[in-house]
């Protein structure tokens, strides 16, 4: 296991910072501890064994999949996280906000991948640098595991093409992958453990491989934004105030959750969901639900 970069009084160096905007990524970092990673897991595990799909108006995947902070209150815990948002500070400054919480997980021994592309693609969001992504590890993110890869400093890039593939073993919403070849040796494997956490931009190309092993890959994802973004493509977008102010009111707030899956949220759920959907599945070919 790599030892984690190790911050000053839990927040990045001006080098590592400047490391991050050199290569688009940082890695593996301090985030939460160990047995927070482990108990953020058995939480999760158990509303997986306690909600059905057929007790809410979504599948449970589709909750887990995007947006979860609005929901799930493990989310908006490990999304809140101080420590973690002393290091996100670094990155984006002292006005933070939460524009996704997301759960990865790879089941054992499964064909699931992530093809190779950058997030910002069909966000709306336009080719920003105001937007970074903490993948925190629930379980253990191995070349095995199916842990990222990431290109270094393919974040100068602008969007590039992306092809739809809607390959059911792509865990990406249209399974979209990068139109460019990136042999191996350009590949950086961001092997991390529980309670460690690499950030990437969000038009740094990455991708991830299947999980090989007889353990979940699990991760919580957080993409976090400075509140000067702003939707383009579609109506005012929707995002949680982590820390600081928000002074330019591009996006409309959303309260953190204290119970699993009230009334109240699940049809804030909805409302956000219908309006990401128009922006992230645009000009897909066929009638594409997302994240089902
Ligand atoms: O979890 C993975 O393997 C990929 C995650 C990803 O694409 C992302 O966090 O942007």
């Amino acid at each position: 296991m790599l030892d984690t970069v190790s911050l000053e009084n839990g927040r990045l160096s001006d080098a590592q910072v400047a490391q991050y905007w050199q290569d688009g990524f940082l890695f593996p970092l301090p985030a939460i501890s160990v047995q927070a990673a482990l108990a953020a897991r058995a939480e999760l595990e158990l509303l997986e064994s306690s909600w059905r799909s057929a007790d809410l108006p979504n599948p449970l995947n589709t909750y887990k999949r995007i947006n979860s902070h609005v929901v799930m209150p493990v989310a908006a815990r490990v999304a809140l996280d101080r420590g973690v948002l002393d290091v996100i500070e670094g990155i984006l400054g002292p006005d933070i906000l939460i524009y996704s919480t997301e759960f990865f997980i790879k089941e054992p021994n499964t064909r699931q991948i992530v093809s190779m592309h950058q997030d910002l693609t069909y966000w709306g969001l336009g080719a920003i640098d105001g937007l970074v992504t903490a993948w925190i590890a629930l379980s253990p993110a191995t070349p095995a595991s199916g842990c990222m890869n990431f290109v270094a400093a393919s974040h100068k890039n602008a969007i590039l093409g992306h092809e739809d593939t809607f390959d059911p073993d792509n865990l990406l919403s249209r399974g979209q992958e990068v139109k460019v070849d990136v042999p191996d040796e350009d590949k950086t494997a961001i092997e991390i453990h529980p309670g460690q956490m690499s950030l990437h931009h969000g038009l740094t190309i990455h991708g991830s491989g299947p999980n090989t092993t007889d353990d979940r890959r699990i991760a919580c994802v957080v993409r976090y934004i400075r509140p000067d973004m702003a939707q383009q493509v579609g109506e005012k977008g929707y995002a949680m105030l982590a820390r600081g102010t928000d002074h330019f009111g591009h996006f409309e707030h959303v309260p953190v959750p204290e119970h699993p899956f009230t009334p109240d949220a699940l049809a804030l759920y909805d409302k956000i969901r219908r309006m990401q959907a128009q922006i992230m599945m645009k000009g897909a070919k066929g009638e594409t639900e997302m994240y089902t």
